[in-house]
């Protein structure tokens, strides 16, 4: 494609194919620009597009992609991404929204392992870091951050799915999240997007104590998932990560929300086990639809407390 409106968003797309994809969206939109916020442990850029109308707005975070093998979120990802252009200046929700904050979206969050499901092994979910003294390879991106970390719900064994990492932050997928977080210091929302079990989480995932903020989490989670199922009667579940899910300790949005950002969440979209991880093509837009009334209401009540 030369442009993003060739761009076929019913697929899914590789690597490179998602890169020239962000670089053609930066340069056909003056509101979106191109932050490499680091490098991947293989040398990969971890780029982050901005969309932003003016200078020292508050931010709004979306990652997609950091489990590899999720690839319906990458996909949305790239959705979103053209949708907020398009939206800009004729969705009057999403015009007001991005008058009066930045929106950040990391679309392949983890790329080594992104990459390596299109070239090896399609269900490749961790890092492609190796572990020194074990011949399994990679850590799991979401049990390794500062939030309890190696507490339950996460393995110090490198050949399991759930491997915690050496230390928190190890990973440099991670550990430039955390800096670009810490240098920015003033984001609103912070969302982590996951596949698959149709599911919209809060806070915690590493102790079974409620959240500061449980009650307005949990009536906001409600309202995103009653506009998620309005288009498609998709049903989703909702509630703390640990109560809904399973506990896991060291996950993203445990240390986004204790770093003080109290719109801290996790979906994990479509489907609930049918085709799991390789959900067939022809969902991606209708799964993408859906999941953006969800961000939307989300966006907007961090807009409007
Ligand atoms: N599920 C998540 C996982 O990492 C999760 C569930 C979400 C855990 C948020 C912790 C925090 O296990 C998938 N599918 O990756
Ligand atoms: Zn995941």
């Amino acid at each position: 494609p030369r442009s993003t409106d060739d761009f076929v968003y019913t697929t899914y797309h590789d690597l490179n194919s998602i890169y020239s994809f962000i670089d053609m969206l930066v340069a056909e939109n003056s509101m979106v620009s191109k932050i490499v916020i680091g490098q991947s442990y293989e040398s990969r850029p971890l780029n982050v597009l901005k969309f932003s109308t003016g200078a020292n707005r508050p931010g709004l975070w979306i990652d997609t992609g950091i489990h590899s093998r999720e690839w319906v979120t990458q996909a949305s990802g790239i959705w979103f991404a053209k949708k907020i252009v398009t939206d800009y200046g004729r969705d009057p929700a999403l015009t007001d929204i991005l008058n009066k904050y930045d929106i950040f979206l990391e679309i392949v969050t983890n790329p080594d392992g992104y990459a390596y499901t299109h070239s090896r092994d399609r269900m490749w979910r961790k890092t492609r870091k190796p572990n020194p003294g074990s011949s399994c390879v990679g850590v799991d991106p979401n049990r390794n951050w500062d939030a309890g970390f190696g507490g339950g719900g996460s393995s110090s064994n490198p050949c399991t799915e759930t491997y915690r990492g050496p230390s928190a932050h190890s990973e440099p997928e991670v550990k430039a999240i955390v800096d670009f977080v810490k240098s920015h210091g003033n984001l609103k929302a912070f969302v982590s997007i996951h596949s698959y079990s149709q599911m919209l989480l809060y806070p915690y995932g590493y102790k079974s104590t409620p959240a500061k903020d449980q009650a307005e989490l949990h009536a906001l989670a409600s309202k995103a998932i009653s506009e998620l199922q309005s288009l498609y009667n998709t049903s989703y579940r909702y509630g703390s990560i640990i109560t809904t899910i399973y506990q896991a300790s060291g996950g993203t949005i445990d240390w986004t929300y204790d770093q003080g950002i109290k719109y801290s969440y996790t979906f994990e979209l479509r489907d609930t086990g049918r085709y799991g991880f390789i959900l067939p093509a022809n969902q991606i837009i209708p799964t993408a639809e859906e999941t953006w009334l969800a961000l939307m209401a989300i966006m907007e009540h961090t807009k409007n407390n």
